[in-house]
């Protein structure tokens, strides 16, 4: 049987939805209009006056928000709410350009800590769960986020926060953790890590929530069958609050989107044009319930694809697939457009880890790129030629997946760095060069 954190909300009809979505937005808009002179003057040089949206259907007459406008508006330009009514900020890593900062009253926090727990009871969570929560705490919002969540649902938390895999391992297996949260990457390194010091048969683990990077379905299955649980997607974004935008239910078929809070559209990220559902393109968030930070049109840079086909688990949320990868992400060698996750499945789909690494780089105005994929324990105990044939195995599919050679090297276990958090997949070295 189903169960839902709020089911009156996570299965309202497509007309209540409307009828929160329409009224929100507005007022949100209004709030927004009042109290932040850096969206209005948007507003005005666009030619909108508040008055002219007068529902959802008129919401692409709003201008879009990018990171570039939370960079230039850093750190109090994009607030709606005075500072003396936030009680938190949190923030994203920074590492490309200025930091973005997000702030929230205690009713943003509240909300965000709903979403969160809509995404645990979504997994299975009950009160009767003890949740194992590895994603960073402190300015990224993984570990508050879910952490929150998992008090509301009323489950026992367990803190952890990213590293210190030993410790994990012990409060995992002391303990008792029944759900982990954390990266995909990181669970990965957690599930490899039992298998080595012997522990697996001692978990007690029946699901995980895994989020804050893109991975494959052959990554999930991977994950699932070594630890022996169903692994859950979860999706969110510091600007919007963090995890629990959007999550998945036990179909596992996309993540609902927590449309009482957030407007999605999909919309051609080179033209701004909006989609119809069902075509992929840059997802587009507005958040009509938030009192700090609402951002209206704020374009993501993720790629996905929306479905209202009718989810069986009985949420009434619009879905989205997991993301394609940002459209920053994407790598573009010999002009042709890579993503990460096609030379994931490759590897997946060949019987290798998702312990791997893509170096890019430029020898006069010549791209290459290269593929480290760590050794098996089966590939280790084979002949150079034999592990020779595998490469050239790969380098074929990589090939006619890709459209465009790329080197395979087999190397070394554990000679690809672990991540704790976001795992870094691609070394880029062109960049280096300017
Ligand atoms: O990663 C929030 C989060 C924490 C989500 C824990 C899920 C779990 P940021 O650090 O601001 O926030 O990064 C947001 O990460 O725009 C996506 O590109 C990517 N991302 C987040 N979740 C997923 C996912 C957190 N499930 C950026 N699949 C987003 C693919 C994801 N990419």
């Amino acid at each position: 049987m189903t169960r839902y954190y709020q089911k009156e909300i996570e299965t309202a009809s497509p007309e209540q939805i409307r009828e929160w979505q329409n009224e929100r937005l507005l007022k949100t808009l209004q709030h927004v209009w009042d109290n932040n002179k850096y969206y209005r003057k948007k507003m005005i040089d666009r030619g909108v006056l508040v008055g002219d949206v007068r529902s959802v259907d008129d919401l692409w007459k709003l201008p879009f928000l990018t990171k570039d406008d939370l960079r230039e508006a850093y750190p109090y330009g994009l607030m709606s709410a005075p500072l003396s009514d936030c009680v938190r900020i949190q923030s994203t890593s920074g590492t490309t350009g200025k930091r973005v900062v997000a702030f929230y009253t205690q009713a943003d926090v509240d909300l965000w800590e709903e979403c969160c727990a809509r995404a645990i009871v979504a997994a299975g969570g009950t009160k009767d769960d003890v949740v194992q929560v590895c994603y960073g705490y402190g300015l990224f919002t993984g570990g508050p986020g879910l952490n929150g969540g998992s008090h509301k649902v009323g489950c026992l938390t367990l803190p952890m926060s990213s590293g210190n895999t030993e410790r994990q391992l012990q409060f995992m297996t002391d303990l008792e953790a029944t759900i982990l949260c954390c990266t995909p990457s990181y669970a990965a390194y957690l599930a490899e890590s039992l298998y080595e010091k012997g522990m697996r048969d001692q978990i007690k683990l029946k699901a995980g929530i895994f989020g804050a990077e893109a991975w494959t379905e052959e990554m999930r299955h991977d994950i699932e069958e070594k630890l022996g649980i169903k692994a859950y997607d979860i999706y969110g974004l510091t600007e919007l609050s963090g995890p629990g935008v959007s999550f998945e239910c036990e179909e596992q078929s996309g993540m609902h989107i927590n449309e009482d809070h957030f407007i999605v559209e999909t919309i051609d990220p080179e033209t701004g044009r909006v989609l119809p559902d069902g075509e992929r393109g840059e997802l587009v968030f507005t958040s009509i319930t938030k009192q700090a930070f609402p951002l209206l049109r704020y374009r993501t840079k993720d790629i996905a694809v929306l479905s209202r086909e009718k989810c069986s688990c009985g949420r009434t949320f619009v879905k989205m697939s997991k993301p394609m990868g940002r459209s920053d992400d994407m790598l573009i060698i010999k002009g042709v457009n890579v993503f990460p996750s096609q030379i994931e499945t490759v590897l997946m789909n060949k019987g290798l880890t998702s312990n791997y690494q893509i170096v890019v780089d430029r020898l006069g105005t010549t791209d290459s790129i290269e593929v480290k994929v760590e050794m098996t324990p089966e590939l280790f105990s084979d002949t150079i030629n034999s592990i020779e044939v595998r490469e050239r195995e790969i380098t074929d599919a990589l090939k006619s997946m890709l459209g465009i050679y790329a080197k395979v090297s087999i190397v070394e276990p554990k000679s690809i760095v672990r991540s704790e958090g976001k795992a870094v997949r691609v070394i880029d070295k062109r960049k280096l060069y300017g």
